[in-house]
């Protein structure tokens, strides 16, 4: 057993989204030389590690979380050569690789999963959930994530497989021991192939209920609760967490349904994983025709999570990736200075920041007009039944459009050339008509950019521990859209205060803070501390004190 690398605490990382990062070869989707091809401009910007979203053998239903081939590229990306050539080459820059690794599911087209519907005494019938059934009465009422019951009917077996996802999404069965060998199996191949580390896919899903768990619907309890974080997880999650020790892995896990209070449990030293992504601060009012981020919600989610994982535990700390819209839009007024402020307010919690592709040079929403623009089945799913329900398709556009999340995996903006610089072909996707202005190349070029100010904060948290290992205190707490808190180790301390809307606010702090001089992070005008402040739309300062 490696002893346990502590790294992963002062790095930030990187998602790419890789069919939409770089193309090279023309074919209008990113591929791994696109990422080669773009090191420096990540060992530029400071990151220490890339999260790489699904670049294995896949059908591509569900953006390529549904794998055909757990030790194969899908050759739209390139091959493998071309990802060892990329581990090599990162590793050269001291950017490590983590991999995304599903494992709650395949594809249907995976081998397994075409044996195992062959019939019932396949060897491999038993990797999946397969359940008697008839087509009029399913084995449960279970949901999907994706819209619909989670079962579907196979005529020749007469019987239900079960998908907490699409349904060309088979759940493995990690009751059965087989089944987790070859996982473990599979673990560890990429593990020797030279990859840093792993984000764990929809984790907490792989444990479920008895099936004769009922779902009370509508307002009884939580759809999804037969299969987040159900009990006899833990010892899956042991297995896994030996293998990860062996090799001393860079783990992120995606694991919703694991409360605050239990995931101390899941990351301190002894914890399965190194950190954790909880999924709950996306919280929007359900009555939101805008579908924004509901702040003061989101404050109180955040300072639970920064207070429950205090003295054990790591927070993965983010505000964007490939499943949401873009937080310029969604947490912010679609402004960079709305993206500014809500950079210096996250970046600086106590956690490992993570950096969504496009989120750091201010990428907003895509202005979908059509159904046909978005290529994620559940923004279909969802359209369908808007217009079943009588919407127009303009009614029904606007509200598929504004949730899907394609609007994050629209090509990245590298500069004002043809398609943005991103591919010498056709985009698998459009790009967003933004990236005029909205792109790499003008943006570091600006010193006072968004992206200029994400590499001073990532250069900050390289260079003060304080951020890394100190505490955090949150003052003010019943503000609704301020947010201001207190890193502190020992005689160091950071001040960090931000207006998170787009009008100004009275802040009364109920502490005075003395001897604090201000970081210039790029404001046009600086502003020494008081007590009470009147802050500006998206303003937000941060003050230091001590050596
Ligand atoms: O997302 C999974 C995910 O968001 C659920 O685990 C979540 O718990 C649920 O929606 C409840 O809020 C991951 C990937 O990030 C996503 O892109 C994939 O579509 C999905 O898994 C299936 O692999």
């Amino acid at each position: 057993m490696k002893a346990r690398d502590e790294k992963f605490k002062s790095s930030v990382g990187y998602q790419i989204y890789p069919k939409s990062f770089k193309d090279t070869d023309g074919n209008g989707v990113g591929d791994i030389n696109g990422i080669i091809e773009k090191l420096p401009y990540l060992n530029d910007l400071g990151i220490d590690f890339i999260w790489l979203n699904p670049v294995y053998q896949s059908p591509q239903v569900d953006g390529g979380y549904d794998i055909s081939d757990f030790y194969a590229i899908d050759e739209m990306f390139g091959s493998l050569d071309d990802l060892k050539k990329l581990i090599e080459k990162a590793h050269e820059y001291d950017i490590k690789l983590i991999m995304d690794l599903v494992v709650n599911h395949t594809s249907d087209k995976h081998p397994w999963f075409v044996e195992s519907k062959k019939s019932k005494d396949n060897p491999y019938h038993d990797y999946y959930h397969w359940v008697d059934a008839s087509p009029e009465k399913m084995p449960n009422n279970w949901q999907s994530f994706f819209g619909g019951s989670a079962w579907t009917y196979d005529e020749n077996l007469e019987q239900a497989y079960f998908h907490c996802f699409a349904k060309e999404q088979p759940d493995l069965n990690w009751k059965n021991p087989k089944m987790r060998e070859d996982i473990y199996k599979m673990i560890r191949w990429w593990l020797d192939l030279g990859i840093d580390g792993f984000r764990l896919d929809a984790i907490s899903h792989i444990q479920k209920e008895n099936w004769d768990f009922e779902i009370k619907s509508p307002h009884g309890n939580d759809p999804w609760e037969p299969f987040m974080n159900v009990s006899g997880i833990e010892e899956y999650m042991s297995d896994i967490k030996a293998i990860f020790d062996e090799y001393g892995a860079l783990t992120v896990g995606e694991a919703s349904g694991v409360q605050s209070h239990q995931a101390p449990d899941w990351t301190d030293e002894n914890g399965y994983i190194n950190m954790i992504f909880e999924l709950e601060h996306n919280w929007k009012k359900s009555d939101d025709p805008n579908n924004k981020i509901y702040i003061k919600g989101y404050k109180d989610i955040i300072m639970r999570w920064q207070k429950d994982m205090l003295e054990r535990g790591w927070n993965a700390l983010y505000i964007e990736n490939h499943d949401n819209p873009r937080s310029i839009d969604t947490f912010g007024d679609g402004t960079l200075d709305s993206a500014k402020a809500l950079a210096v307010h996250y970046m600086l919690l106590r956690g490992t920041p993570f950096i969504y592709q496009g989120q750091e040079i201010g990428i907003g929403n895509f202005p979908f007009t059509d159904i046909n623009q978005i290529d994620v089945p559940d923004s279909h799913n969802y359209y369908n039944k808007l217009i079943e329900e009588g919407d127009t398709p303009e009614e029904a556009i606007k509200k598929a459009g504004l949730t899907s999340r394609d609007n994050s995996r629209t090509p990245m903006q590298w500069s004002d050339e043809k398609e943005a610089g991103f591919t010498d072909g056709k985009p698998w996707l459009a790009v967003n008509p933004s990236y005029l202005e909205i792109n790499a190349q003008a943006m570091l070029a600006d010193p006072n950019s968004l992206t200029n100010l994400y590499k001073k904060l990532i250069n900050l948290r390289h260079e003060n521990e304080v951020i890394v290992n100190g505490d955090v205190k949150f003052f003010n707490k019943g503000d609704k859209n301020t947010i201001v808190y207190r890193r502190k180790l020992d005689d160091k301390k950071i001040l960090v205060i931000a207006n998170l809307s787009p009008e100004k606010q009275k802040l009364a702090l109920e502490k005075n803070f003395k001897g604090y001089e201000e970081l210039d992070l790029g404001q046009e005008i600086q502003r020494e501390f008081t007590k009470k402040m009147i802050l500006d739309p998206w303003e937000y300062r941060v003050y230091i004190k001590g050596n």
